[in-house]
């Protein structure tokens, strides 16, 4: 079957997200000689301009702290199908057995269950909380403001361009789902309840916490990827650590292998891991 016979596979909304961890086999690579290297790296380096170059489609490029592994990519793009065929061209784009995979998580983006509506924004806020009536030109105004704001923050949700901040955090997690703290188990309005407060202890990060939650049941082990964005690690440390107490993660969180890297521009990235 040729490439163009293929279907693609994207998702009805949002982009495919993969987030790949690899060790460097520095047995390997010392095998190769100077030039062997400088064409590897520049095979490596076109692969990433290729990718980035591809429209709606987005890599980040990191070196992880400590040996848990070296290099890290984050991946997004609609297409499974190409996501899948440039995920398997860069393991092995310095060569065979240079890169190897140690984790790797497939999520998708998506739209929150618990983003606040139009009617719940006009209820809850504008006529409760502002006591503002239907048919004043403030509610009017105020519904206006409301829905370009959720259009702009959908779009970074189910679209994301993430900025080239330097810390990195990636962790997958689920919501817990045994006897009394079954997340599953709890009606919509107690499940949106708790999330408004989860979301109320996020927003106090803003400016210092990019946080792209995406969601993968069905797709890997845990129901969901956390990737924080940072300029300072300490910002990562005291956001999970604050969300520990939220009721949303101290009764229902259960929650993966931790991965903290440094977003780096590829040059500077050969050198980091020693290639
Ligand atoms: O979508 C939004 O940005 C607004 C509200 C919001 C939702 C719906 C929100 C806000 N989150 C939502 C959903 Mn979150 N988030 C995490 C973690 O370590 C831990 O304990 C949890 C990991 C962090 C650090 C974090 C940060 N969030 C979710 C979901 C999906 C749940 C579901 O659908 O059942 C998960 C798994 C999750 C986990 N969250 C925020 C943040 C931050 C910083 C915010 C504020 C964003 C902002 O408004 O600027």
């Amino acid at each position: 079957m040729s490439a163009t016979t293929i279907s693609p596979l994207v998702p009805r909304e949002g982009w495919h997200v993969m987030h790949l961890f690899y060790r460097v086999e520095h047995s390997q690579w010392s095998l190769f000689s100077d030039d062997e290297k400088r064409v590897a790296k520049t095979r490596l380096t076109e692969l990433v301009q290729e990718i980035r170059a591809t429209p709606d489609t987005h890599l980040l490029t990191f070196a992880i702290a400590t040996p848990k592994a070296d290099v890290g990519f984050m991946l997004l793009t609609p297409d499974l199908q190409v996501a899948t065929a440039f995920e398997k061209q860069l393991t092995l784009s310095l060569g065979p057995e240079i890169l190897s995979p140690v984790y790797s998580y497939l999520s998708q983006t998506e739209r929150s269950e618990y983003t606040t509506s139009a009617e719940q924004y006009a209820e809850e806020t504008l006529k409760a909380e502002k006591g503002l009536a239907e048919d004043s030109e403030e509610f009017a105004q105020g519904l206006k403001e409301f829905d370009e704001r959720m259009a702009h923050y959908l779009k970074h949700r189910l679209y994301p361009v993430l900025p080239d901040w330097p810390a990195i955090c990636f962790y997958p997690m689920s919501k817990r789902r045994t006897g009394e703290n079954n997340w599953y188990a709890l009606s919509y309005e107690e499940r949106r309840k708790l999330m408004g407060s989860h979301a109320r202890t996020g927003r106090a990060y803003s400016g210092r916490i990019l946080q792209l939650i995406t969601g993968s049941t069905g797709l890997d082990e845990y129901e969901w990827g956390v990737t924080l964005l940072a300029k300072d690690t300490i910002d990562i440390k005291n956001i999970v650590y604050e969300m520990r107490f939220d009721e949303v993660s101290a009764r229902f969180a259960e929650f993966g292998d931790f991965f903290i890297g440094m977003q780096l521009p590829l040059d500077e990235l050969f050198r980091r891991v020693c290639l």
